[in-house]
This record gives C-alpha cells, structure tokens and sequence, in this order.
C-alpha cells in the first residue's frame, strides 16, 4: 500500500486481473520455468560431450511454446524446426524422453535416430524436429490437408523461425494452404537473427506479417515474452482455422538469451542488446505479474523452481543410463512395416 495524501491509503496498482483461473496462469508459469531448467541441463551435458553434434536451445523464447500450446487441442497437430526441445517439452513428450533423444539413446522419442533437431512424439501428434530450414512448412501445409480430408476437427500449428521465410517453399505453401483454405496456423518465431543475420539484413517489406495479405491470410502479430498474449492470439488464429478454415500468419516477437547452437560464440549482437532483452525475461515478468495478482506465492515460486530442476536432473540421469539404440534400427527404420503402409500405396511399394 501506499499513501496518498494526508490518512488517504491508496492500493498499490496490480496487474490486469486474468480470465484465466490461478490453476492455469500457474501451470503456464510452470511449463516455462522446466522448460529453462530442461535446457540449463542440456547446456551442461552437451559442455561435457554428452550431446553430440548440434544443441538449439531455446532459452528465452518459452512463452511461445508454452503460451501456443495451452491454445491447442490434443487431436491437433504440432510441427517445427530444429529449435523444439521446449516445444516437445510443452506438447507433453516426458523430460526423460527428450532428454535421452538428445544424448541418442534408445528410450528417445525418436528411438535415439533423431537427436536435438528431431524430437518427435507421434501419440502427441507432435511431428518434429526438422533440421531444413523451411522445409517443414510444406510438411505442415500436407498434415493439414489430412485433417480436412479426414475430417478430424483438428488443426496444425506450425512454428517457424523469421529465417525460413524467405524460403521458397514457404511462398508456394502459404499460396496453397490460402487456395485450399487448410485448417492450419503459421507462427513465426522471430527472434532477430537467423544465426548471425538479423532480420533487417535479409528481409524486405517488414514486418514479416505484411505477407499475409499477399496470400489472403489472416494477418496477426503477438508479444513473445507475454505467455498470455502468445495463448490469446494463438487461440483466435487456432479459432479461424477450426470453425472457418482461414489459416493465419502470426508474427511473435522473441528473443533467444544463449547463440544460435551451443557452438554458436554469439559476436554479431551486442551484450547491451541482450541485457536489454533480458529485462523482459519471459519467465520473470510472468513471475512478477502473478505475485502482483496474489496468484504466485513466493514458496509456491520456489516449489516449481525445485521440482523443474529435479525433473531436468532425473532426465539426464535417466539418459545416461539408458543404452545405445540397436544398429539394426538404423536400417529398418528406413522403411514403413509392410502392415502400415497405406492400402492405396502398397501396390505401388510391392513394385519396387
Ligand atoms: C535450407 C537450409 N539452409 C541453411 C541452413 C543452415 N541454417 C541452420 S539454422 C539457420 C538459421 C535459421 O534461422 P531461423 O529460421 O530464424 O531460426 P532460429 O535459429 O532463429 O530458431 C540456417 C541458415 C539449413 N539448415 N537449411
């Protein structure tokens, strides 16, 4: 409380009451709170080896993951690039899965075939996890497709970053999911930088939105380091695309805190330029708020804190402990079991 005048008390001003129930701002709060501790841990065990080859973290950016999915349903689909641990993380693929993906054991998501770039989990309907730059785009413009073709009242959300846009492919996918008015959502993630070049450095007609009109999309445009912003905006895009088949373009503003890869000495941007991000961290603002909103108390903050960092140290401890994944998988996973593949192709495979 503060006073104001002589006896006069006034409240302290407090953030915007939410519609949303304390359950679910807490949960929101909860799923990017082991979203950063997940990578934390990540970060250490690729520092000693543990993971090989690339490791995209996604520190910084978990308000669009968390505050995306929260907007969907269990029967919609999922797809990204090779930025996707907190994405696996917040569709609910379990810490241990991804975290054995990553070390390339046998209990992964993916078998331990896939690695950091691609997580997948199929019972979430979470389809990757993909390492071309653009290409998953048209992958998701066809899980679309058959879902309107199924008809199973689901959507796709696809996650992309500011560098894929200028992919061709992304052109021809955007002109067919507006032709064939596909139940889809494109949400890019930009963060500024594709590696090292910055948005302004590759992209004309800015803001990046701009190019819906161009393919009669819905244009739309969300505060990545507001969780609730990024749910409510994901919400009305998942909305169009459900009960009026208009896909949307939804442009998120984010930042990522650590370099492009763990590889990555981060010397095209400023530390002033990061300092600044810093202060509209994602995860401490959404503290701040709910604190404000009596919604998050300070021992229940430190709970999430302590169970997030427990659940990281059990994944890697659980991945480490698992074994390799048999050589044989490597060639049979190559090709679908002859009792999956579609009757309508099998005539064609048993061809080859
Ligand atoms: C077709 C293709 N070209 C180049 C690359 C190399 N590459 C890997 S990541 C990357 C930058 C992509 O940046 P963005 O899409 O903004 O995603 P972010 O890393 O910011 O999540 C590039 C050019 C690639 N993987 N695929």
């Amino acid at each position: 409380m503060v006073a104001e005048g002589p006896g006069v008390a006034v409240a302290e001003p407090k953030a915007p009451a939410s519609s949303l129930s304390a359950e679910i701002q807490i949960d929101l709060y909860r799923q990017m709170v082991r979203i950063r501790r997940f990578e934390e841990k990540s970060a250490q065990a690729f520092m000693r080896a543990e993971i090989k080859g690339f490791c995209h973290l996604y520190i910084g950016q978990e308000a669009v993951a968390v505050g995306a999915l929260a907007a969907l349903e269990p029967r919609d689909a999922v797809i990204t690039a090779y930025r996707d641990h907190g994405i696996a993380l917040a569709r609910g693929t379990p810490a241990r899965a991804c975290m054995a993906e990553l070390l390339g054991k046998k209990t992964g998501c993916s078998r331990g075939m896939g690695g950091s770039m691609h997580l997948f989990h199929r019972a979430n309907h979470f389809y990757g996890g993909h390492a071309i730059v653009g290409a998953h785009t048209a992958l998701a413009a066809g899980l679309a497709f058959a879902q309107q073709y199924e008809n199973t009242g689901g959507i796709t959300l696809c996650f992309l970053g500011e560098g894929a846009v200028n992919q061709g492919v992304f052109a021809e996918t955007l002109n067919l999911v507006s032709l064939w008015k596909l139940p889809i959502v494109f949400l890019i993630e930009n963060n500024d930088y594709a590696m090292g070049t910055s948005v302004s450095r590759s992209s004309a007609g800015l803001p990046l939105v701009n190019r819906a009109s161009a393919f009669d999309l819905a244009g739309r445009t969300a505060n990545g380091m507001d969780v609730e912003d990024v749910r409510k905006k994901v919400a009305e895009a998942v909305s169009l695309a459900r009960t009026e088949h208009l896909p949307t373009l939804l442009e998120v503003s984010t930042y990522r805190y650590r370099g492009h890869s763990m590889s990555d000495p981060d010397t095209y941007r400023t530390k002033q330029e990061i300092e600044e991000w810093k202060k509209r961290d994602p995860i401490l603002l959404y503290r701040e708020k709910l604190e404000e909103r009596q919604v998050l108390l300070d021992a229940l903050a430190k709970q999430i804190d302590g169970e997030a960092r427990a659940e990281a140290q059990d994944a890697l401890t659980f991945a480490e402990e698992s074994p390799e994944p048999d050589l044989d998988l490597a060639f049979s996973l190559l090709f679908s079991p002859e009792d999956q593949i579609d009757p309508i192709l099998r005539p064609r495979y048993s061809d080859i």
